[in-house]
């Protein structure tokens, strides 16, 4: 079995973190993004979307989002449980899940995709689609800063991969983009401080 990383990606990343907190050794293969390589052959034929990550078994088949390639681990490794531990905590992780998702991660690369350099020429773009999504941002920061007033991790007591999608987008996007929770966001400061601090963290 291989993943198939781009050093620095934030969605592989999604999955490099949540392999160190299961303690699961998976071999890696760079793919880089900035030479083109998720653009051509032979990554093309093993996904056509040209995108990284991708887990690829030993039969060949391969799985390309990174919460697929998240749950297929969970099911041959379910302790510590990062998908949640019963029916309800499940339901809920999953809500956060794709509320990081929504709420965050994609406006996040949207901004990012619309507005940075790194774009110009690769892909067109669409600055006011970018500042639309900037502005969503902000509003979703003050949101998700007053729902970890009440609970310590995104989805409740207990660290998951909703943590994880936040914690990538944070490191990823907020940083490049320097669009991050200001000091008035006093429980997502406590909450990202307490996330960037587990050994996971370092991959
Ligand atoms: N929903 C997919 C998104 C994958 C994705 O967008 N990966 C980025 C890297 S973080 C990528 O490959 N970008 C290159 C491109 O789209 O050209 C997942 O979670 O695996």
């Amino acid at each position: 079995m291989k993943l198939y990383d781009s050093a620095g990606a934030p969605n592989p990343r999604r999955v490099k973190i949540y392999l160190a907190e299961k303690g699961i050794d998976v071999p890696i293969e760079d793919v880089s993004i900035p030479k083109g390589e998720h653009r051509g052959e032979p990554y093309l034929a093993k996904n056509p979307l040209g995108q990284v990550p991708i887990l690829e078994l030993d039969d060949g088949t391969v799985l390309a989002e990174s919460i697929a390639i998240c749950r297929y681990f969970e099911e041959l490794h379910p302790d510590p449980p990062l998908f949640g531990a019963d029916a309800l905590d499940r339901a809920r992780v999953e809500m956060w899940q794709r509320h990081m998702e929504f709420q965050l991660f994609i406006p996040y690369a949207m901004v990012f995709r619309n507005t940075h350099d790194f774009f110009k020429g690769r892909i067109p773009q669409v600055a006011e689609w970018g500042e639309v999504n900037r502005k969503a941002l902000t509003k979703a920061f003050g949101w998700l800063d007053a729902e970890l007033s009440e609970r310590e991790f995104v989805a409740g007591d207990r660290y998951t991969v909703a943590d994880i999608t936040a914690q990538c987008g944070f490191d990823f996007f907020g940083k490049i983009l320097k669009l991050m929770p200001g000091d008035d966001h006093k429980n997502l400061n406590r909450w990202y401080q307490a996330v960037s601090a587990r050994p996971s963290a370092q991959v």
